[in-house]
């Protein structure tokens, strides 16, 4: 991470704040400073005026009806999706696949490539670094198949130690599965590299974009990774929608993973036919609603450009580590040098569950806890951090305000 000085306005963060009716509100008396945005980001009011539009004029199932309502909700369900692809730059819409989020998305692959895939003996390899989400689902598979988890470590400051994964991948691994942004520290982790390495060994490469997606600009293709997990409601889209990428060639071979609806073309008690593909993987109604606004939120978000949002948010970030790195007795945790949207620390002191309460009664929103990566407290011999964590609408004031108010804790518990 770069030292800043300056934070240079490239986004004018005060218009783009006034799309988001929830940034406008007072709490506890004081203006709302949400720095929780990896835990889920604000919805902007496109993306509200998409979900209104689809309840008071569209609202009707998808690919089922001939009536007009029927087809304008359907045209927007698949236009969202073509949105999806493009941001993602996949090779085609038939490889974006909604789900509920970046959960489901690595469900699906362990459920359905993973149980087709891996044997006795095979090996997992996941990273020091992963959010639950993208631990158990390996060890649910790995404990039914007989097949190990292998997990590639990190140094202190959170990198990964990518001699160590050399070491741990050989022709008995099928699948390497690893986030490309840490939701605990931050790091931003090789994927690239990593995904090269895991095909030289003839195994396939899972990213978790889940932290990626909305922070900088994400091209599967490039990344060269075979699935790739983002959810909606991190990058200013609805709760409950998310998509997974997959290789057309991966997803022609799987089988399905949730059964009924959507995912049929013929039926009989003798016989069933799956439908194409993506539709083959979207059992049942979808969340029709969800999708055409995150299709809506991805119009957002390449408005405002996500080469400018990497650029302005990185730059943030190092004002911020600045800023919070000269208060006496925090901690930072997690100090790779290659970070996006989150800052982790621990104050001296004061528990993060009682620092969290002190800074929410000052207006203040961030996440305490173990940010559901249990493995990466217990690496840093901690229960629990405080994690402040950005979007493009956040500010150097919305940093001055954390440290003033980290001051304020640290009074009360003189
Ligand atoms: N992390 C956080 O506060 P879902 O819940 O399916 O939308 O996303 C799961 C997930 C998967 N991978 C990573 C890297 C994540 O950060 C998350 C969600 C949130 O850090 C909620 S626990």
């Amino acid at each position: 991470m770069t030292t800043a000085t300056a934070v240079p306005d490239r986004l004018d963060t005060k218009a783009l704040r006034a799309e988001f009716p929830a940034l406008q509100q007072l709490v506890h008396g004081r203006p709302l400073v949400y720095l929780d945005n990896a835990a889920s980001s604000q919805t902007p009011r496109p993306v509200i005026d998409a979900l209104l539009e689809y309840y008071e004029k569209d609202r009707s199932n998808v690919h089922r009806g001939v009536h007009e309502l029927s087809q304008r909700a359907t045209d927007k369900y698949e236009s969202a999706r073509l949105r999806v692809q493009q941001f993602l730059n996949a090779a085609e819409p038939e490889e974006v696949v909604w789900t509920r989020g970046a959960t489901e998305s690595i469900n699906l692959v362990a459920a359905s490539w993973g149980r087709t895939h891996l044997g006795a003996g095979d090996d997992v390899i996941i990273s020091a670094m992963e959010h639950h989400s993208n631990i158990v689902p390996w060890q649910i598979l790995c404990q039914e198949k007989g097949a190990n988890l292998r997990v590639i470590p990190m140094n202190v400051a959170g990198e990964l130690l990518v001699s160590e994964y050399d070491s741990l991948l050989s022709p008995r691994t099928k699948i390497v599965a690893v986030t490309q942004v840490s939701n605990a520290l931050g790091t931003v982790n090789p994927v690239q590299e990593i995904a090269a390495k895991a095909h030289a060994v003839g195994a396939v490469c899972l990213v978790d974009g889940a932290q990626a997606a909305p922070h900088m600009p994400v091209d599967v293709q490039a990344l060269g990774c075979d699935f790739f997990a983002l959810s909606g409601h991190k990058m200013c889209g609805p709760t409950g929608i998310g998509a997974l990428y997959a290789r057309r060639a991966l997803l022609e071979e799987m089988p399905p993973y949730q059964s009924g609806g959507d995912m049929i073309s013929s039926v009989s008690f003798e016989k069933t036919v799956y439908n194409d593909l993506p539709y083959r993987f979207e059992a049942g109604t979808p969340m029709i609603a969800a999708a055409i606004g995150m299709g809506a939120a991805v119009d957002y978000l390449n408005r405002v450009g996500m080469d400018q949002i990497a650029a302005y948010e990185a730059e943030l970030l190092a004002y911020g580590a600045d800023k919070l790195g000269a208060i006496q007795g925090l901690r930072p945790i997690g100090t790779a040098k290659d970070k996006a949207g989150v800052l982790s620390f621990e104050v001296e002191g004061i528990h993060p569950a009682d620092l969290g309460t002190i800074l929410d009664r000052q207006g203040i929103a961030l996440r305490v806890g173990h940010h559901c990566a249990e493995p990466v407290m217990q690496f840093y011999g901690v229960s629990a951090t405080t994690r402040a964590s950005i979007a493009f609408y956040n500010d150097r004031e919305d940093f001055d305000a954390l440290a003033d108010a980290i001051e304020t804790a640290k009074e009360i518990f003189a």
